[in-house]
Parts: C-alpha cells; structure tokens; sequence
C-alpha cells in the first residue's frame, strides 16, 4: 500500500508528502488554495514516478548520463526519520542498496526535508557520501507549479541568464525577456541563475516567490500539447495548467569528497497579499 503524510500548519496550511519519492503532492498555504499541480492520471503507486509535485532527482538529472532518467529516489520508497519529524515537518530518507550499487557503485544516504509555514512551504534535499571515495552527481527538484492558465502566466528573475535550449539542440542562448511566458514546448537549463524568481499567474493574480538555495541553475519546462500526448499519466489538456520550475543542479555535476554532505533547497511563498493588487494591475495592462 503506498504510504503518504499529511503536514498541517496551525495557521490552517498543509502538506501531502508521499514515502514514494519522498514526493510532495500537494501544498495548500493558509487561506488557499493548491498550489502544486498533479496531474489527474498520476500514478500513486510505489515503484512509480508520480507526474505532478515535486519529484526528487539524484544522482543524475534527465538523461544526461548513463543512469536511468532523472535517477531512482523519485521511484524509491523512503523511510520517515521519526526523531525529526511534527505537525508541519518532516525527515525522511533513503540510502544505497545493493540494487542501486549495481548501477552506480557508491554509498550515500539522501535526506528530504518539508518546513511547512503559513504562506511557504521549503524543501531541503541533503546528499551525504557515506563511503571512502568521492562521486559527482547532478541533482534537482523538478517543481510542477499550478497556474490556471500556462498561457497567461509569466516568470520573472531570468532576464540575461545563460540557458541550454532542450528544445533547439541545446543551443546555448541568453534569456532576452524581464518576463518568461510559455506559448510553446520549453525545456530549458538556466545556468548559475538568480536564486529568485517570481511565478505569477495573470488569470487568477495569485503569484509565488521561488528562492533556490545552493541549486544554482533553475530549469523551465513545459511539455505543451504534442509531448503531453506521449505522457501516459498526463491528461490531453493538462500541459496549460502547470510549468515547472525547478532548483537544479543541472550544467555542473558536484563533487562530494567521502564522509561531506551537500544541502539544497527550494523554497515557495505564496503571495496573497499582493493577489487584488497584482490582479489589477495586470487587468489594467491586459486590457
Ligand atoms: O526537467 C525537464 C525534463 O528533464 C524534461 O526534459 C522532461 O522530460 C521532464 O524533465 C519530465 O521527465 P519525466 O521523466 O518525468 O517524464
């Protein structure tokens, strides 16, 4: 049976965390409402890779190297760390066995952390190498976010970043816009970003701020129409109601030397302060 903790926040906030993946499904921050995207066909089952929140990748993201893609801790059941663990916090963790030595041969203890507040929710991934040798690795957390509309969303913070292209032969670019919008397939590394960006979403005004910490790139993707129709736990129309926006550790493998731990982590704050403020403003520049 897959397994699956609630996180509640006195002021009414809350969390889903699978033990699959150690995989955050839902954040709904106080006085809200859900602000992760998880596809209607998801498979929420253990052993699988769960389309929509926020999917756990190590030792190696997408296909850039010989290990299955995007790693295995988004498809490995994870322990919860009890000693760390409250009402709106958790530890879980998870680490080599004999079956992930077979396909890389080094011993690491991966821990994932949820703080859960009123208005963020902050999730810290740890990679400790808990054996004699050093590894590389690449890493992220491959944020789907809701938006209403894909269309009529914008992200702003990545003006004059460096990217690779995904989509155009990885084709090194600068990104020449204050104001990403997607109105086409997008797959894109934005190299040694700016760690923060802000995610509106013009149809509702809800907007987001997204802070990475020591995950120095930030990929963009969305599959749009054509791709969504390959993914078999996506639904046709699903594509125009998320974009991803992940803390990556993309361009660069890190070096971790034997007995070191690396941490990063993303945060998102959901603004709804600003919500009827932005929302006319961006009524009255749309009009
Ligand atoms: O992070 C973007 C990406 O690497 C895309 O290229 C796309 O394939 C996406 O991840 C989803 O991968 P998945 O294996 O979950 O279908």
């Amino acid at each position: 049976m897959i397994r699956k903790l609630v996180l509640s926040h006195p002021s009414g906030s809350s969390a889903e965390v699978y033990l699959n993946g150690a995989h955050v499904t839902s954040w709904i921050p106080a006085g809200d409402t859900e602000r992760l995207f998880l596809s209607r066909k998801a498979m929420l089952e253990n052993g699988k890779a769960i389309r929509g929140g926020i999917p756990v990748v190590f030792p190696q993201f997408a296909d850039s190297g010989p290990l299955p893609k995007h790693g295995w801790l988004r498809t490995t059941e994870w322990e919860v760390d009890s000693a760390r663990q409250s009402a709106s916090s958790v530890t879980l963790f998870t680490e080599d066995t004999a079956s992930t030595r077979q396909l890389w041969p080094h011993p690491y203890r991966a821990e994932l952390t949820v703080d859960l507040d009123a208005e963020s929710i902050e999730v810290s991934l740890t990679i400790i190498n808990t054996g004699a040798e050093a590894f590389s690795f690449t890493s992220a957390l491959h944020t789907y976010l809701a938006v209403a509309d894909v269309r009529r969303a914008k992200l702003s913070g990545l003006f004059a970043a460096q990217y690779v292209d995904k989509t155009d032969n990885d084709l090194l670019k600068n990104e020449g816009s204050a104001e990403v919008r997607i109105s086409c397939e997008t797959d894109r590394v934005y190299i040694d970003a700016p760690p923060t960006l802000h995610l509106l979403d013009r149809y509702t005004g809800r907007s987001l701020h997204i802070t990475a910490t020591r995950f120095p790139d930030t990929v963009v993707w969305n599959p749009w129409a054509e791709k969504t129709k390959k993914l078999p736990d996506m639904d046709n129309d699903e594509y125009l109601r998320m974009i991803c926006v992940e803390a990556a550790l993309a361009s660069q493998p890190l070096t971790l030397p034997p007995q070191q731990a690396w941490r990063g982590s993303q945060k998102l704050s959901a603004l709804q302060a600003d919500k009827p403020m932005l929302a006319a403003t961006e009524k009255i520049r749309s009009d």
